[in-house]
């Protein structure tokens, strides 16, 4: 008996301390290079908050950009502000840039299950097929 809840206590501090992601999250690692997301697909949960950790180990900047989703609680930190873009001068729904060799944290909450095309918005980066999709189920 006093080994279950020994056992119990213990399941509940690493339920805890799982991870650098914020209480509740789905930390995905997104690894981003010249010309790919990795993985691809990244398939999240309608309703869940992600924090998505983007891992630049191209020798050049990438972004993460989904121009159309309904999100809530967008946050991003680490990123690198105003770069240039190609496409629309409107604000994509999601958007990180991440500089080569760098790391940034994107974190939204989908509202909507459907699937989301990724690109770099990184200028030439979407026409040499830097594309993923986000499926949110
Ligand atoms: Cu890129």
């Amino acid at each position: 008996m006093r080994k279950i809840l020994l056992l119990s206590a213990l399941a509940l501090l690493l339920a805890a301390c799982g991870g650098n992601a914020e209480a509740g999250a789905t930390a995905i690692t997104v690894k981003v290079s010249e010309f790919a997301f990795d993985p691809n697909p990244i398939t999240v949960s309608s309703g869940a908050p992600v924090e998505l950790t983007l891992v630049n180990e191209g020798a050049v900047e990438h972004d993460f950009v989904v121009e159309v989703i309904p999100v809530e609680d967008v946050t991003t930190e680490g990123g690198m502000g105003e770069h240039e873009m190609s496409g629309g001068h409107e604000e994509p729904d999601l958007h990180v840039a991440t500089a080569a060799g760098g790391t940034s944290v994107l974190r939204f909450t989908p509202t909507e299950p459907g699937t989301y095309q990724i690109i770099c918005s990184v200028p030439g980066h979407k026409e040499a097929g830097m594309i993923g999709e986000l499926i949110v189920k």
